[in-house]
């Protein structure tokens, strides 16, 4: 007979390395753009039996036996999402943002078909088109930009390389840019050179659900999100469109790219969805923006250029190299005092993206520990402090200690 043991009781060795990441996540400050904190249910029902089933196909058509409860659960995931986004048909299969995105081109385009993408150093995604992603390599990207002066898009300037260029897709949404979209205005210009239009909104979904952020949903032809960012599900991902294109997409996905799907997954999906759709969701993300805006008020106070002058949204990005150090540097000495950020080009960034000269911040995991402006002030102090003497070892370590006592006053709420 199977003789199924805690984690903790079979295997310590993992059981440690988990505690110790327990450990940093409940010390340090996460202040990754992308990066979350999921509640206890969602993540309950990642850890349960549904990992044990197959059920590649949909509700109701299931190449395997068994599925009744598996389609429940996929059922309400779809039924919740197409209600928060106002959406006309979801695929809620996808394992994560980049396969989401893959199926997306899949479905709509054949290999060598030129689609439009904000270029990457302006704050687009590895699959919007870089050269040694699938993206880059099997379709034939040309890309858009930020305006030079004020780091926004111009729309002006999109519809003049889209007249130039007639792509077969054009794709809005992206990974490091803190403004408002135009959905409307990528859909005219779309419509205007025969192009589909596809948003890739994994950075933004939460905000756009809560709806403090416009939505593109009822505007593109297909929308892809991730699950774990600001809509602080778990990790994987979606992909939402029009009805028209509802079996193109669902083919894409599976049998096109996908073999069976995370069912444990697709549940904790079905859960943060819920969570979602409940006014605290909104308040929490009223509070992402307003902690946003003042980190980004408060960088700006001390001197750093941040890129477009503020944020719409959850995240800013800080140019580090007026303060004499590369964001890969910056992103060091912050892990030094306990904060975690991601190095992130700039547009127009002079150097490679393994070294480039920006630092992304963002606030939606300080959120949901229920930090607010007071706290953001306090962090964005520390921050300076730590940039500015990041030679001195023993304000370095006080730091840190001021970080984890703040974090130890702000619990995680599944931890
Ligand atoms: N890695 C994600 C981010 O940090 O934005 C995008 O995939």
């Amino acid at each position: 007979m199977l003789n199924y043991k805690n984690l903790a009781d079979q295997d310590e060795e993992v059981m440690v390395a988990i505690k110790r990441e327990m450990t940093r996540q409940t010390e340090e400050m996460e202040m990754i753009a992308s990066e979350n904190y999921v509640s206890k249910a969602v993540l309950e029902a990642m850890g349960t039996v549904l990992t044990n089933k197959y059920s590649e196909g949909y509700p109701g058509h299931r190449y395997y036996g068994g599925n009744t409860c598996i389609d429940e659960v996929e059922n309400i995931a779809i039924e919740r999402a197409k209600k928060l986004f106002s959406a006309d048909h979801v695929n809620v299969q996808p394992l994560s943002g980049s396969p989401a995105n893959a199926a997306v081109y899949f479905a709509f385009l054949k290999p060598g078909d030129k689609v439009l993408g904000l270029k990457l150093d302006h704050g687009g995604h590895l699959s919007h088109g870089h050269p040694v992603n699938f993206s880059g390599i099997l379709y034939n990207f040309v890309q858009y930009e930020v305006d030079e002066t004020t780091g926004k898009i111009d729309m002006k300037k999109v519809r003049e390389v889209a007249l130039r260029e007639k792509p077969k897709m054009i794709v809005a949404g992206y990974s490091a840019y803190s403004r408002e979209i135009e959905w409307m205005k990528f859909k005219e210009i779309a419509d205007e050179v025969g192009a589909y239009t596809f948003a890739d909104i994994a950075h933004t979904a939460g905000l756009i659900a809560a709806g403090e952020m416009d939505n593109p949903v009822p505007i593109f032809d297909v929308v892809s999100t991730t699950t774990h960012k600001t809509l602080r599900g778990p990790r994987g991902a979606m992909i939402m469109c029009k009805e028209q294109y509802a079996k193109l997409i669902d083919k894409a996905v599976f049998p096109g790219m996908q073999g069976g799907p995370h069912d444990h997954i697709n549940a904790a999906k079905a859960v943060a969805f819920g969570e979602a759709l409940q006014p605290e969701f909104k308040e929490y993300i009223k509070q992402v923006k307003k902690n946003a805006a003042t980190l980004s008020d408060e960088m700006v106070k001390m001197g750093y250029r941040v890129i477009s002058g503020g944020t719409d949204n959850h995240l800013i990005v800080v140019d580090m190299t007026s303060k004499g150090l590369s964001g890969k540097e910056a992103e060091a000495v912050l892990d030094r005092v306990g904060i975690s950020v991601s190095r992130s080009t700039v547009p127009n960034d002079p150097n490679p993206p393994l070294n480039p000269s920006g630092v992304r911040f963002g606030t939606p995991a300080i959120t949901t520990r229920g930090m607010k402006e007071d706290e953001i002030k306090k962090i964005a102090t520390w921050i300076n402090s730590a940039i500015d003497h990041r030679e001195e070892i023993e304000l370095l370590e006080k730091i840190k200690e001021d970080v984890k006592l703040m974090c130890l006053a702000f619990p995680i709420p599944s931890i």
